[in-house]
């Protein structure tokens, strides 16, 4: 079998250049749990090469800052920009009574090449004096795309003056698409000025917080997942306090630093948010992963023992066991329809790991998975609860104080359960992907065009789950492929709930009769071209 895989692998490498196929070596890998090899991640894209990846601007508007809903978002740039993150994520949001969503809107300053020659800066303080005249937002940000960078707008002075002349929070992020070699980029620009300028800005007074009050981090409601975990989550007892940035409001994000506890879904997206907030305001905070039954239910038993408190304790197990006995036959039916079907995930930083659990409950094994962007840490793993970096000295202080103005928060969680609990809850229970996956499996980071095509062919999975970049092209090939990005149309799958609908959406992709009528390109094409001589077949390609 890994003489196969080596093959497979061998194959594709000899399709590049010499300095190219170098390049590419350093990422990808045959999981083998007797070596220690490592993978390449978090480095630029080779020109020429057509990647799946987006860019800074991607990360910062279109997947931090912009599921904000109360905020207008005014993308300066371009129309395409702001056209291409144009709800195609499918981060929803609701309206709250008395307030403002601006989800389904696009605002854009559509610069023109007269922009570019004269400079934006007028333009986009005249989209900002409009949308304020018309919409009356809370608040508003600015994204800048590559050209404002190149020509060097100064955008901070243009939301600076706009702040003071309106009176609301006008947020500029220079997130240019060039910055960084993917999206990852752009969340840490994203997670950087909501650090600096809104979290910790409004205060939730003591008398209206909440016993178990929590943030959901790096959870964007993408096809309505956040409201699911929540659902689930109020069950049990818990308050969300903030979701970081599926369906919040602006003031959400202002009190985050009132809750007990940061959880994070998507640790690659806003683990720098978590740090900041646990080393400002001393709020530990935790790997979960609600995306599968077990991964779901596990969640809930760590963030019990958390709190460690006995009515919690027994609320979860309740919750787990009607939840689970509410949707165990429907899913025992899709089990019998997906078992032994295999499955390829690639997705930007979380998600080819977070599913892997749900696919295997479906009776899926994953055989080939990467991220996109994912940084060494999401394919090697690190600590599932890394809290409380505070030196010695502070470690056992019950009140942290805050350098600049002086006020005090208080460490919500003692820090003996905290010690306790990091020996509780093992390093293990977020390992990254390469660890977590089968021996004899691949690992591919940035995976590409070419390489897609090439390893579909060789292993030829029942599903993909990708992108709208490859979505079609792996359609063509006769192989149900699922967008993991934007759930297609579909949603939520998070939860307990949402693994139904991940389960019904795939046993029905995988047994469409459409790809009986697809016949793929190696079925109407020659696999080998040569040429006969003397000594036989000589392969050309
Ligand atoms: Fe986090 Fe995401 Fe992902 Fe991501 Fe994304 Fe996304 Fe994603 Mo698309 S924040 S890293 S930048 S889980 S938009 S909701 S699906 S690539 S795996």
């Amino acid at each position: 079998m890994k003489d196969d895989l080596n093959k497979v692998v061998d194959k594709i490498l000899d399709k590049y250049p010499a300095k190219v196929m170098k390049n590419r070596k350093e990422h990808i890998l045959i999981k083998d749990s007797n070596e220690n090899k490592e993978i390449s991640a978090n480095t630029r894209t080779l020109p020429g090469i057509i990647t799946n990846r987006g860019c800074a601007y991607a990360g910062c508007k279109g997947v931090v800052i912009g599921p904000i809903v109360d905020m207008v978002h005014i993308t300066h740039g371009p129309v395409g920009c702001a056209y291409y993150t144009w709800s195609t994520r499918r981060n929803k949001g609701r309206t709250r009574e008395g307030s403002k969503n601006f989800i389904n809107y696009s605002f854009t300053t559509d610069m023109q090449e007269s922009d570019i020659v004269f400079g934006g800066d007028k333009k986009l303080a005249q989209a900002i004096k409009e949308a304020v005249e018309i919409f009356n937002p809370k608040a508003i940000s600015i994204a800048a795309t590559c050209p404002v960078g190149l020509i060097g707008d100064d955008i901070q002075a243009v939301a600076k003056k706009a702040q003071k002349e309106y009176g609301i929070p006008v947020l500029s992020f220079s997130c240019e698409g060039y910055k960084g070699v993917s999206q990852s980029a752009g969340h840490h620009i994203a997670n950087n000025n909501l650090m600096r300028e809104v979290i910790g800005t409004v205060d939730i007074p003591v008398e209206d917080q909440k016993q178990f009050m929590i943030n959901i981090l790096g959870e964007y409601n993408i096809g309505g997942d956040e409201w699911e975990i929540k659902r689930v989550l109020n069950k049990i007892g818990y308050t969300v306090n903030t979701t970081m940035t599926g369906d919040a409001e602006y003031e959400d994000i202002a009190k985050a630093h009132n809750s007990d506890l940061n959880i994070i879904q998507c640790h690659r997206s806003i683990n720098y948010i978590a740090e900041m907030i646990e080393i400002k305001y001393g709020m530990p905070w935790m790997k979960v992963n609600f995306i599968g039954i077990e991964n779901m239910s596990q969640t809930l038993r760590n963030m019990a023992k958390f709190f460690d408190n006995e009515e919690l304790y027994a609320r979860t197990e309740t919750v787990i066991t009607e939840e689970v006995e509410a949707i165990k036959d429907e899913m025992k039916h899709y089990k019998n329809m997906c078992k032994g079907k295999t499955a390829m995930l690639f997705v930007g930083g979380s998600r080819a790991h977070h599913y892997q659990g749900l696919l295997k409950e479906i009776g899926m094994d994953t055989i080939m998975a990467g991220y996109e962007f994912g940084h060494r840490d999401d394919y090697e793993g690190r600590d599932v609860i890394p809290y409380i970096k505070l030196d010695a000295d502070t470690r056992n202080i019950e009140e942290i104080k805050v350098e600049k103005d002086e006020k005090k928060y208080r460490l919500r969680i003692p820090i003996e359960r905290l010690e306790q609990l990091k020996k509780e809850l093992p390093i293990n229970d977020y390992p990254g992907l390469v660890v977590d996956m089968k021996d004899q499996t691949i690992v591919i980071d940035d995976l590409n065009h070419l390489e897609t095509e090439m390893v579909i062919k060789a292993l030829k999975p029942s599903f993909f789950g990708s992108g709208v970049k490859d979505k079609y092209i792996v359609q063509k090939m006769g192989i149900y492929s699922k967008q993991m990005h934007s759930y297609d149309y579909s949603g939520p799958y998070a939860g307990f709930r949402g693994a139904v609908n991940f389960a019904r959406d795939t046993a029905a992709g995988i047994h469409t009769p459409a790809w009986s009528y697809t016949i793929p390109p190696w079925k109407k094409e020659p696999i080998l071209k040569g040429k006969i001589n003397t000594e036989g077949v000589e392969e050309v390609c």
